[in-house]
């Protein structure tokens, strides 16, 4: 039976930043280091199959620090983590790796610069998400306000409005953020913030690529975890910009094969946490069915690389 023709449209940049594959070094270094087991607070990244990957070497995976014992590393996730955990760690002389992004850790050092020049500080982040708990938690329990959209802005409570600084999630949507930020300037004049937002690189290059692919694109899947901020944006991103059919995937056993029925082509992206393995399983996964004709659509090129930090480059 002849397969049907189908295009392949592959967003490039997409997959791995450059503070997610410091994080998953961070962690096989540490093991290499100290010998399992290593304790990771939190995921360190929003990825199943890296997490199960650690896992196998021997990370123990933990969501407080309060479950890591004291005589055991522990790392701190990329996404960052409020003030009183490396404080904890220190209290209880555990040794430590924080694996923080650098441009994550760029937030935490603007929030604290505002609040000690005495602003109040606004978040423009999603509540509950560990990037905004570790950023709001660079000050003291209360002294930053969240808000999660344009809307929130009208009911924000502040202390002086003409002393109040911003800053952002990383991971946001570049064109809901520019919506908020408006918003915060329009009801706020003084306000103080970023040059634009606090949006990191890969998360504005992987929100532009898929824009390029997804209006030709019959239906466009992200390869990502649910729990990704950065690959659910994606996938609201193709939308808006008029995918019919945009899904998150984990991986190939999740592509709804029924709900494709009858497409030419496809755009595929893959999350700043999902590994390219997955992308390659899913291309293979549509092979199987079609005759694919892959054309990568190349929006940015990303040369950024961090260094880890320096105890895991020196001899245990
Ligand atoms: O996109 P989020 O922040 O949910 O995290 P992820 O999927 O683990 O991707 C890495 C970003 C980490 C912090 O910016
Ligand atoms: Fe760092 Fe951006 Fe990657 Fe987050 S998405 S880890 S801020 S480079």
């Amino acid at each position: 039976m002849t397969k049907p023709p189908l295009t392949l449209y592959l967003a490039a940049p997409r997959g791995f930043c450059a503070g997610v594959d410091r994080a998953i070094k961070i962690v096989e270094m540490a093991l290499q280091k100290w010998g399992a087991p290593v304790y990771v607070r939190h995921e360190i990244v929003h990825n199943k199959y890296v997490v199960d990957n650690l896992r196998d070497q021997g990370a123990v995976f933990v969501e407080t620090l309060a479950e890591a014992p004291d005589d055991r590393p522990v790392i701190f996730s990329a996404h960052g983590v409020p003030k009183s955990v490396p404080a904890k760690a220190e209290a209880r002389e555990m040794v430590y790796v924080d694996a923080t992004c650098p441009l994550v850790s760029k937030v935490h050092v603007e929030a604290e610069r505002h609040h000690a020049a005495g602003l109040q500080m606004i978040m423009i982040g999603h509540a509950g998400h560990p990037e905004t708990i570790g950023t709001m938690g660079q000050l003291p329990e209360g002294e930053v306000l969240l808000v999660e959209t344009a809307e929130d802005v009208a009911h924000v409570q502040v202390r002086d409005p003409e002393r109040l600084a911003y800053v952002t999630q990383t991971t946001l949507s570049i064109d809901d953020t520019a919506g908020i930020v408006a918003a915060l300037q329009a009801r706020f004049p003084a306000i103080v913030g970023p040059h634009k937002e606090d949006i990191c690189y890969a998360t504005t290059n992987r929100q532009a690529a898929v824009k390029a692919i997804a209006p030709r694109a019959d239906a466009l899947l992200v390869v990502g975890a649910p729990n990704s901020s950065n690959s659910k944006r994606l996938v609201e991103v193709a939308a808006k910009a008029g995918c019919s059919y945009a899904q998150l995937v984990q991986r190939a056993t999740d592509i709804d094969w029924r709900a494709l029925e009858g497409i030419a082509s496809l755009g595929i992206t893959a999350g700043a946490s999902a590994p390219e393995v997955l992308v390659d399983e899913v291309i293979a996964a549509f092979s199987e069915r079609y005759d694919v004709t892959i054309e990568e659509v190349e929006t940015a090129k990303e040369n950024v690389e961090f260094k880890v930090p320096r105890v895991l480059r020196q001899p245990a």
